[in-house]
């Protein structure tokens, strides 16, 4: 009886069994379904790549696999038609579903959009060792155990905020960030470009915004801009990532970076309050021309509320539609961001106005409006979005008119909330959010009276007043950025954070490989 022993040992020990499972795999967001096969697929040095189906998008994905394995590997599969790791673009119009077979003979990265194959390989990459995110430590072969997943996601709207305008980041750091996103199949990345201490994105029109309104940020610094060639290249870096930027000019309150910048933007001072009247025997009720309006101020603290575009004035009206007409013609994505939060000195007539007349302005240059839940006290066009923050009225208004509401509750999805009281950054007037804070909600179970139907889909922003470079970014968004990557992705029937911590002390393993910067929640079990 020692032979058969022997032989078991012999063939156990030939490598071709995984450690692991697929079903085991730790993959984030989770997939609908997962089942395992017999065997393994072994990724070595003679893998190379087919595309099933054509264009320019698989193509890339193609490349972008092959660049992913032979960056870690130092051995980059070719793209050929003997591959047996086949992207194969199937005929329907599903765009973001998916589904990977593997077996011994092959893996199939197979959906009917780019989209969703692209989806395919970031979870193909999950269900390799961590050393696939190092510079060349991953050893081949590298076993992948048969099994199958299939998957789609529950929210067609997953996205994510970073506010360059508080503190100035680089085109750099904005592509790490993309990158991050792209990981967890978001879809949207909204970037927040102006408010009170910085205008970062230049408008060829209006010069002095970037001049005088990007020259500083929170805290005094030198601040910063886009010009419009770098915004472009951020905007095609999302895209080959199938991630479609969000432009966000805040307005008319968060304007004092513009303010600043143009001194007939401001109210001019009224005359006939001041010494005219007094020199000049006019009627008390002439309507005298406001003049010698005066430019704000630069500002770089953090206090929110307390500017306002002149809503009166016609110029404003001219300003509005030359940055909505120059950002427009950069951005391929349906959507424009108007702000409209937090105008605690535009008066409520004028806020209405004001308002209305910049979703006309938006609409003429063909895109939606996004605004942060106030905007629905005003009359919303048909389609256009109100980003639920914490106004739970606000978001009802939306939806009793017929739109759509972005799920983006402060107490749950704000990345600059402290994680707790000891956190060395961030903020906490909305809540303290630990990870499973952050996990632990259903965005259509969360306000009575907003149902799936009502969702546009889920948005967690990263403020950044306190936020100052790459290192600070990276500890308030992990966890998180993971946590509500799965709230938007996977059907909360399906979520349990205990079984999301595993995961996400599996994937910690990527990030101590990337030298990622994070938040060891004493929630997870790193
Ligand atoms: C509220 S949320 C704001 C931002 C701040 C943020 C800080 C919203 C629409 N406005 O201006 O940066 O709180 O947490």
């Amino acid at each position: 009886y020692l032979i058969p022993i022997l032989l078991l040992i012999l063939f156990s020990s030939c490598g071709s069994q995984p450690e692991e499972s697929l079903t085991e795999k730790s993959i984030i967001p989770l997939p609908r379904e997962v089942s395992n096969g017999s065997g393994s697929f072994q990724i070595n040095q003679s893998s190379s790549i087919k595309i099933e189906g054509s264009g320019e998008g698989i193509d890339w994905i193609a490349s972008f696999l092959a660049d992913e394995i032979g960056k870690a590997s130092g051995s980059t599969p070719a793209v050929s038609d003997g591959g047996t790791i086949i992207l194969q673009r199937t005929s329907g119009t599903n765009y973001e579903a998916y589904s990977i077979d593997i077996s011994e003979e092959s893996i199939i990265l197979s959906s009917d959009g780019e989209p969703g194959l692209f989806y395919a390989v970031q979870t193909l990459l999950q269900t390799l060792p961590p050393e696939i995110a190092s510079n060349g430590q991953l050893e081949l072969p590298v076993e992948i155990p048969a099994g199958k997943i299939i998957d789609e996601p529950e929210y067609g709207y997953r996205g994510s905020m970073l506010d360059v305008a508080r503190h100035f980041f680089s085109v750099e750091d904005v592509k790490h960030y993309i990158d991050i996103m792209a990981r967890l199949k978001y879809n949207f990345f909204h970037l927040h470009l102006s408010d009170d201490q910085g205008w970062r994105i230049e408008i060829k029109s209006w010069p002095k915004l970037t001049e005088i309104g990007g020259s500083t940020e929170v805290g005094g610094g030198e601040g910063g801009f886009y010009t419009q060639e770098e915004y472009r290249e951020i905007v095609n870096y999302a895209a080959q990532r199938y991630i479609t930027v969000v432009p966000e000019i805040d307005m008319p309150g968060h304007t004092n970076a513009a303010l600043a910048s143009y001194a007939e933007l401001n109210p001019g001072v009224n005359l006939a309050n001041g010494v005219l009247d007094s020199l000049t025997k006019l009627p008390l009720d002439y309507d005298m021309p406001l003049v010698n309006p005066q430019p704000a101020e630069l500002y770089t603290g953090i206090e929110v509320g307390f500017s306002t575009f002149a809503t009166d004035l016609p110029l404003t009206y001219q300003f509005v539609d030359d940055v909505v007409r120059e950002i427009v013609e950069l951005t391929p994505g349906p959507y424009f961001h108007i702000g409209g939060d937090e105008s605690h000195v535009t008066e409520k007539g004028d806020y209405i106005n004001f308002v209305e007349r910049a979703q006309e302005i938006v609409a003429k240059y063909g895109k939606i409006s996004i605004g942060w839940d106030e905007v629905a006290t005003t009359t919303l066009r048909p389609e256009n979005i109100a980003q639920y923050w914490g106004d739970d009225e606000n978001a009802l208004l939306a939806v009793e008119q017929g739109n759509k509401v972005l799920m983006s509750p402060a107490k749950k999805t704000y990345m600059d909330m402290q994680y707790d009281s000891t956190t060395y950054l961030g903020l906490h007037w909305a809540a303290y959010i630990e990870v499973d804070d952050a996990y632990n909600w259903d965005p259509a179970n969360y306000l009575e009276g907003i149902e799936k139907e009502n969702i546009l889909g889920v948005e967690t922003p990263l403020w950044s007043e306190t936020i100052t470079n790459r290192e600070e970014i990276e500890y308030m968004i992990f966890p998180r950025i993971y946590a509500t990557a799965e709230v938007a992705w996977t059907p909360s029937s399906m979520r349990n954070f205990n079984n999301f911590s595993e995961r996400l002390a599996s994937a910690s393993k990527r990030w101590d490989v990337r030298g990622i910067n994070y938040y060891k929640s004493p929630r997870v079990n790193w």
